[in-house]
């Protein structure tokens, strides 16, 4: 019956669109081929699997919440994750950060790591039809301190370089087993709580760690290196801000990280689409959203997620953009979490492939500033919805909000009995 119903409103929609010169089906063939990449991170609050690891979070980063039910080990997160794909359209990756190996109970120290941890990784990614992205972690540990790949002190900026390089092989070593190359991202904390001087000190060497890391190729993986404005804890400086990145990546010809929860309030992420894109080949997205500060709180349809798609699909740079997504709130569902924030994302890009740029587009030429805003205004009470509910039963996922009843059913099966 509810079946019958979406159909005949996606109808609608397919024709309130083709008035536009939108063909709705191929919009779904594109939105079939968006490809989110899920943060493992969701799961366990930033948590992992180190056997030593007891230690704070800290290093800038912090998860507030305790709902009850987070991953507890390797096989719950993996049980997570396949419950959460299983309420999202489409095929999506997964990321992983090196702390969420499968170190098997042996203490094994972040220079130390190697594939044989993510081997098990690899064969469920393969069992399970998801390709897998990669960071290295350099928070959360007793060698963490302020400063990792920018200490002065060479013995702790060696162990960082050597745990990045290992971080390095292992993607590649994912991207060779999957076919497909895998995107690794590289964020380091480093940075001053307080007042400084020694800036240009530490932003050499942290271009210094970076050259070491990046001098051996690797054809089946993409680095990306994430800038951000500070962190918790280090509020006055941050080695690796947005513009030391965006040149090394503009220079180096890595893809650069836009984490939409690390610019300054009023500032755009979406704005720096178009302004580094003739420069830098691809990029990698963080899609997040930060409350008053970069507190990482579940994506929503908000508007900075929609300018960002918008920019991107107006750029059309669709094939240069891989779409992770980096929020952590420990105090609400984890899965719901995790099918709230994707299924945002889907809806904006959706609504990023619906837009008449083309027509918009030649208004903006000829001048006309008046039908530009018409049509954009226009477009904000189209039908999309629709088109995205047609787009979740052909997926065979839940329509709407009765995602609800599968996540309770597992609440009730699975997570209550952690
Ligand atoms: C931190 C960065 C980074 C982390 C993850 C866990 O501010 O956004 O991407 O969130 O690596
Ligand atoms: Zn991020």
């Amino acid at each position: 019956m509810k079946t019958e119903y979406i159909e005949q409103a996606y109808q609608v929609a397919k024709k309130r669109y083709a008035e536009f010169g939108i063909d709705t089906e191929k919009i779904i063939d594109k939105l079939q081929q968006f490809h989110l990449s899920l943060h493992c991170w969701q799961a366990d609050d930033v948590h992992g699997f180190e056997v030593q690891n007891d230690a704070e979070l800290g290093s800038g980063l912090a998860v507030t919440g305790n709902f009850p039910g987070a991953a507890r080990n390797i096989d719950e997160l993996r049980q997570d994750i396949l419950k959460a794909k299983s309420l999202i359209p489409g095929n999506h990756r997964l990321n992983l950060h090196e702390i969420y190996g499968d170190f098997k109970g042996k203490r094994v120290d972040r220079d130390e790591v190697t594939v044989e941890h993510f081997q098990s990784w690899i064969e469920w990614a393969k069992d399970n039809d998801t390709l897998l992205d990669f960071n290295s972690s350099s928070f959360g540990h007793p060698k963490s301190g302020n400063l990792t790949l920018a200490n002065p002190d060479q013995e702790l900026r060696a162990f960082w370089v050597e745990h990045t390089k290992r971080c390095r092989d292992i993607a590649n070593a994912m991207g060779e087993a999957q076919g497909d190359p895998c995107i690794m991202n590289l964020w380091v904390h480093d940075g001053c709580k307080d007042v400084s001087v020694n800036h240009a000190l530490y932003r050499n060497l942290l271009k210094e760690s970076l050259d070491e890391i990046f001098a051996k190729r690797q054809p089946m993986m993409k680095d990306c290196i994430e800038g951000k404005v500070f962190g918790m804890g280090l509020e006055s400086f941050t080695v690796g801000s947005h513009d030391f990145y965006t040149a090394y990546a503009a220079k180096n010809g890595q893809l650069l990280t836009i984490d939409t929860g690390h610019y300054h309030p009023t500032e755009s992420p979406a704005d720096k689409v178009s302004a580094v894109l003739p420069f830098i080949s691809e990029l990698m997205l963080h899609v997040s959203r930060p409350v008053r500060w970069d507190s990482d709180h579940v994506t929503i349809m908000d508007n900075t997620t929609e300018e960002l798609f918008a920019e991107i699909v107006r750029a059309k740079a669709l094939d240069r953009v891989h779409y992770g997504l980096d929020f952590f709130d420990g105090s609400i569902n984890r899965i719901g979490a995790y099918v709230i924030g994707s299924r945002a994302a889907q809806k904006c890009m959706l609504r990023a492939l619906l837009e008449p740029q083309e027509t918009i587009a030649q208004y903006e030429l000829n001048g006309e500033g008046y039908k530009v805003l018409a049509l954009m205004e226009e477009m904000k009470s189209m039908p999309w919805q629709a088109v995205y509910d047609e787009f979740c039963l052909r997926n065979d996922v839940p329509v709407g909000s009765e995602f609800m009843l599968d996540i309770d059913k597992y609440v009730a099966e699975v997570t209550s009995k952690r």
